[in-house]
C-alpha cells in the first residue's frame, strides 16, 4: 500500500463525532441547516434538553444550547465520550453575554473527556455591521491561553448568507487527518488499515501531500 491513503481509509474505523456548542441564538441551527448537510433530526432526550443532530456518512454532528442549567450539564458529558472535534459558535454581535461566553469556552477546555478533542471557534454573525471582530472575540474568551493545552482555532463566518462555513470545518478535518497520521505512524504497521476500495479512488491522497499541508477541502472529506 505504499505510502497512500484515501481519507476512507484514515477515518473508516470510526465515526467522527463533532459537536456543536454555543449559547442560545449563537446561530448553530442556521449554520447546520445552511450546510445542507442532510435532515436535522431534533430530539429531547431524559430530563429536558434539545439536542439537533445531522448524519452526513460517517460523521454526526450534535449541537445544544449551553449556558446556565447546572442540574443538567453532568447529562451533557454523555455526549462528550468518542467526541473528536466540537464547534463553539458566538454571536459576534451579542457583547453583553461575552462573559458568558468566555466562561463557557473555559468549561469546554477543561473538561477531561475533551483532552484529545480539537475546539475551533466561530464568531458567527459578521454580517452584522457592530459585530466584533474575531481578533476581539479571540482576546475577550482568552483563547492564546486556552490554546496552550488544546488543538484550537478561532473564524469568522455568517451563517446567514454562507460566509465562511467552511474554513472552519477545512481546519477541523486537517487536524483530525494529522492526528490520525500521527496515531498510524506510532502504530505497529501490522495493524495499519489495509489498502482502498476502487470507488473511493477519488480520495486517495499521499501522506506526503498531507503533510505539506496541501490537504484537500472539506468538500472533498464530506463528498459535495
Ligand atoms: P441557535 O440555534 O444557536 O440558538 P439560531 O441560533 O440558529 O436559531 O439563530 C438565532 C437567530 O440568529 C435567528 O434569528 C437567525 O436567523 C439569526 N442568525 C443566525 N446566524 C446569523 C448570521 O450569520 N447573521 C445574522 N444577521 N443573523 C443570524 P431569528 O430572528 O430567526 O431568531
Ligand atoms: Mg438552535
Amino acid at each position: 500500500m505504499g505510502t497512500t491513503f484515501s481519507l476512507s481509509t484514515l477515518f473508516r474505523k470510526k465515526d467522527i463525532r463533532i459537536l456543536m456548542h454555543g449559547l442560545d441564538a449563537a446561530g448553530k441551527t442556521t449554520i447546520l441547516y445552511q450546510l445542507k448537510l442532510g435532515e436535522v433530526v431534533t430530539t429531547i432526550p431524559t430530563i429536558g434538553f434539545n439536542v439537533e443532530t445531522v448524519q452526513y456518512k460517517n460523521v454526526n454532528f450534535t449541537a445544544w444550547d449551553v449556558g446556565g442549567r447546572d442540574k443538567i450539564r453532568p447529562l451533557w458529558r454523555h455526549y462528550y465520550q468518542n467526541t473528536q472535534a466540537v464547534i463553539f459558535v458566538v454571536d459576534s454581535n451579542d457583547r453583553e453575554r461575552l462573559d458568558d461566553v468566555a466562561s463557557e469556552i473555559e468549561i469546554l477546555f477543561s473538561e477531561d473527556e475533551l483532552n484529545d478533542a480539537v475546539i475551533v471557534v466561530v464568531c458567527n454573525k459578521q454580517d452584522l455591521p457592530g459585530a466584533m471582530t474575531v481578533t476581539e472575540i479571540a482576546e475577550s474568551i482568552r483563547l492564546n491561553k486556552l490554546a496552550k493545552n488544546h488543538a484550537t482555532a478561532i473564524f469568522g463566518c455568517s451563517a446567514l448568507n454562507g460566509d465562511g462555513l467552511y474554513e472552519p470545518l477545512d481546519w477541523l478535518v486537517q487536524m483530525l487527518a494529522k492526528k490520525q497520521i500521527t496515531k498510524m505512524v506510532k502504530t505497529p504497521r501490522k495493524t495499519l488499515p489495509q489498502g482502498s476500495s476502487a470507488e473511493k479512488e477519488k480520495e486517495v491522497w499521499s501522506v506526503t501531500s498531507f503533510l505539506k499541508g496541501r490537504i484537500g477541502t472539506v468538500k472533498t472529506y464530506l463528498g459535495f
